[in-house]
């Protein structure tokens, strides 16, 4: 068991990431009992779930004449349009069936304005409104941070960069995530998180 200044982030492990889901990343389930396994070493577990409202703006069924994975520019910049994934309440956007909730300390849900698109577990895309799991993790006395999930190129690398930027020693297990890889994101998101100082394991 690691000292109680460690916690594990498991990003976005639900079903509309997982095979079969509405924005599926490959092998997505894969992980699930690896990080149900690593839960154990860890004093604290805490989840991320995204959690659109139905009609969010990062829905590409919102911006007439798109289709998903396209760009768009939203007021904070560039903005990738997905389809209608984890939408509050619905199956898609519950835990995978096989992942261990019972073990969570804090279940974190962001994605919830309608109009800002929010990747990080910190703070929102346009990178000034905090979810509050700072406040969390410090009051805690949480300063390492291990991280898991969905999706690597996404949701783990915009999380795991903010968690180095605001001081966390950070660690990223890449065996217990997995990617979305458009166009090439899963290799910038490895050189943007090592060049942060996020540890690639
Ligand atoms: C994610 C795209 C849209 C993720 C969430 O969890 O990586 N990706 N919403
Ligand atoms: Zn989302």
């Amino acid at each position: 068991m690691r000292d109680a200044t460690h916690a594990l982030i498991v990003i976005d492990v639900q079903n509309d990431f997982c095979p079969g889901g509405a924005l599926a990343v490959p092998e997505g389930d894969r992980i699930v009992p690896g990080i149900n396994a690593l839960m154990e070493a860890f004093p604290a577990v805490i989840l991320t779930q995204d959690w659109h409202p139905a009609g969010h703006s990062s829905f590409a069924s919102q911006h007439p004449g798109k289709a998903p994975m396209e760009m768009t520019e939203m007021p904070y910049g560039p903005q990738v349009l997905w389809p209608d994934h984890c939408v509050q309440g619905t199956n898609g956007a519950a835990f995978h069936a096989d992942l261990n909730t019972t073990r969570a300390d804090l279940i974190i849900r962001k994605g919830t304005n309608p109009a800002i698109d929010s990747y990080s577990a910190f703070f929102e895309n346009d990178q000034t409104t905090p979810t509050g799991l700072e406040g969390y993790l410090r009051t805690r006395g949480i300063e390492h941070l291990t991280m898991v999930g969905l999706a690597t190129d996404f949701c783990v690398n915009f999380s795991a960069v903010d968690a180095a930027k605001l001081g966390f020693a950070v660690d990223v297990r890449m065996e217990l995530c997995r990617a979305i890889d458009l166009n090439g994101s899963l290799a910038a998101a490895r050189d943007g998180m090592a060049s942060f100082g996020v540890t690639l394991t």
